[in-house]
């Protein structure tokens, strides 16, 4: 079998964000673009010639394509063997079970997640190391600085291509290749880290009753595999459960604008106890009881609280992190237990090395992701089987859960407002913006009548490998409590988008369930006011509010 050594001209655009390389469906499949990346990719990351790598993704558009070439690449580049799994598929917290258990050296994950598939869609390449995690910025950035030195590729000739529709073990150009079950490792770790039994007399009980909503995303197959067949919910207990390439037309996001399907079960007539939904590569969660958000910084505080019950971390919890931007709950369940609490920049990468030295056991971000130490990913299936075991052993609903911590912590009032379809140059005149003002903020009175305590901007030193991180948000602080985050997203892939994240605690459990968006307005237009957010972008309102 020959391999074909193909010169190329670098592209400039192949800078990995937050979570991977994202870019539309059109820009990966110009001649060359993602083999160039796949390439830089093998250069950089050298563990992967002669060892495992673990191969798929959310199913979306363009993964047949992606696969075929990766493998061939993969042969080309002395890669020993390849786990595939079954039809390109597999979730992002699988693929780290998987890297894991197997002792792989890392694993090449096809989604763009949260992003709309299809051909009109994005597409997204991300690699994961050998603790299963995201790769971390060193490795990235080094990615980046060989793709554009790139002057050619190597790919073995093309072959009739692998059939990915069974489990069975083949070859690519003489390096084996084995087509797997993505579900089998995961389900095995979670039948170890939870109490299936008492999972499954909740769920056979006749008294309860879940809806796990797939979004026609990757984690149809394991939600079936978990909850209906091991566990015993009954059939339809899985909405849109078959992925789909292009997630069905839907947005793969589970917030309450885009599962709006879900939503409307869980707040109309006879609702179940339990809604739960996933993203596209299955590592967001949203969990809704019936008539009730749970919001996410809130869940995490929640899992955090009761994680010790569940059987897979009895009597070895000391520690949680969560990302900046996340509320301040989960820290109050730290504090209360006397555990130690961290702040990490955005993105799951900076939760890898805590993990990996033991300083925490479980994690979460704002934007619907939690997970612990059994994976390096944030993982939505997990978090569903979290709640369940919460709520079969304190036989509440969800929102009494949540309501009782409010009452012993307090509530964070917290919510995110996005501005989409911003221009890159509207973007950061407001990032300058804001870190022009950012020594004289303090003591300003703005419109609102909210006066400015403090403001600085978020760098992070991680306490294990002491590699700082700048430029990861900036912050303000209100005298009356209240908080402002302003950050620029890093996984889109046209224009800019803002986040503004607001959040105010409330110890008063008189007001604790006072309207979110109400009680958080003043601080909203503070926080437009401050980063001149209308003048720059003629944007008075957000475009999202999560
Ligand atoms: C967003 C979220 C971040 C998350 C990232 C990847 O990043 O804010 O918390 O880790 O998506 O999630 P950004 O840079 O757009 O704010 V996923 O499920 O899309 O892999
Ligand atoms: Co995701």
């Amino acid at each position: 079998m020959g391999i074909i050594e193909q010169t190329i001209t670098p592209f400039t655009d192949q800078r990995p964000g937050t979570s991977g390389l994202r870019q539309s469906v059109a820009r990966f499949q110009e001649p060359h673009y993602l083999a160039a990346f796949v390439q830089a990719l093998f250069d950089t990351c050298t563990e992967l010639a002669g060892g495992t790598l673990v191969l798929g993704g959310d199913g979306r558009y363009y993964s047949e394509t992606a696969v075929d070439t990766i493998l061939r690449m993969a042969a080309a580049n002395g890669v020993a063997r390849v786990l595939v799994g079954r039809g390109g598929l597999f979730s992002t917290p699988a693929v780290s079970a998987t890297i894991r258990r197997r002792g792989a050296a890392g694993g090449i994950l096809l989604t763009a997640s949260h992003n709309p598939g299809g051909p009109e869609g994005d597409f997204g390449i991300k690699y994961n190391v050998a603790n299963g995690g995201p790769a971390p910025e060193p490795v990235t950035e080094a990615i980046f600085d060989r793709s554009q030195a790139l002057e050619r590729y190597r790919i073995a000739e093309g072959t009739a291509g692998v059939d990915l529709s069974r489990v069975h073990d083949t070859e690519v150009a003489g390096m084996p290749v084995s087509v797997i079950d993505p579900v089998v490792d995961y389900r095995a770790l979670m039948a170890e880290l939870f109490d299936f039994e008492r999972l499954r007399d909740l769920l056979s009980s006749g008294s309860f009753r879940m809806v796990f909503d797939a979004m026609h995303a990757v984690t149809g197959p394991y939600a079936q595999a978990i909850l209906e067949d091991e566990l015993g919910a009954p059939a339809d207990t899985v909405i849109r459960a078959h992925p789909r390439p292009d997630f069905g037309g839907g947005h793969p996001d589970p917030n309450l604008i885009h599962a709006r399907e879900l939503v409307e079960l869980m707040y109309g007539a006879d609702p179940p106890d339990l809604g739960a939904a996933s993203d596209g590569d299955g590592d967001r969660n949203m969990i809704l009881g019936r008539g009730f958000f749970v919001n996410p910084s809130d869940s995490l505080a929640v899992i955090a609280d009761h994680l010790e019950d569940i059987p897979g971390y009895r009597g070895r919890m000391g520690g949680v992190a969560r990302s900046m931007p996340t509320s301040r709950a989960a820290d109050r369940v730290a504090a209360a237990k006397g555990w130690a609490a961290y702040e990490t920049p955005t993105g799951w990468k900076f939760f890898g090395n805590l993990l990996d030295a033991d300083l925490v056991q479980v994690c979460g971000e704002e934007s619907f992701g939690t997970s612990s130490d059994h994976v390096r990913e944030k993982d939505g299936l997990w978090a569903v089987l979290v709640w369940l075991s919460i709520l079969a052993e304190r036989r509440e609903s969800v929102a009494t859960v949540v309501r009782d911590s409010w009452s012993r912590y307090g509530r964070d009032f917290y919510t995110r407002h996005d501005y989409a379809g911003l221009t890159p140059e509207q973007g950061e005149r407001i990032a300058d913006t804001l870190r022009r003002k950012l020594g004289g903020l303090a003591g300003t009175r703005t419109e609102a009548g909210l006066v400015v305590e403090a403001a600085d901007e978020f760098a992070y030193t991680d306490p294990v490998d002491g590699r700082t991180s700048s430029q990861q948000g900036i912050r303000v602080w209100f005298t009356d409590g209240g908080r402002a985050v302003f950050r620029l997203s890093g996984t889109g892939t046209s224009g800019a988008t803002l986040r503004i994240y607001l959040e105010r605690w409330e110890g008063d459990p008189l007001r604790h369930n006072d309207d979110l968006q109400n009680t958080l307005a003043d601080l909203a237009s503070a926080a437009r006011e401050v980063a001149e957010l209308e003048a720059i972008t003629g944007m008075a309102e957000p475009s999202l509010v999560v």
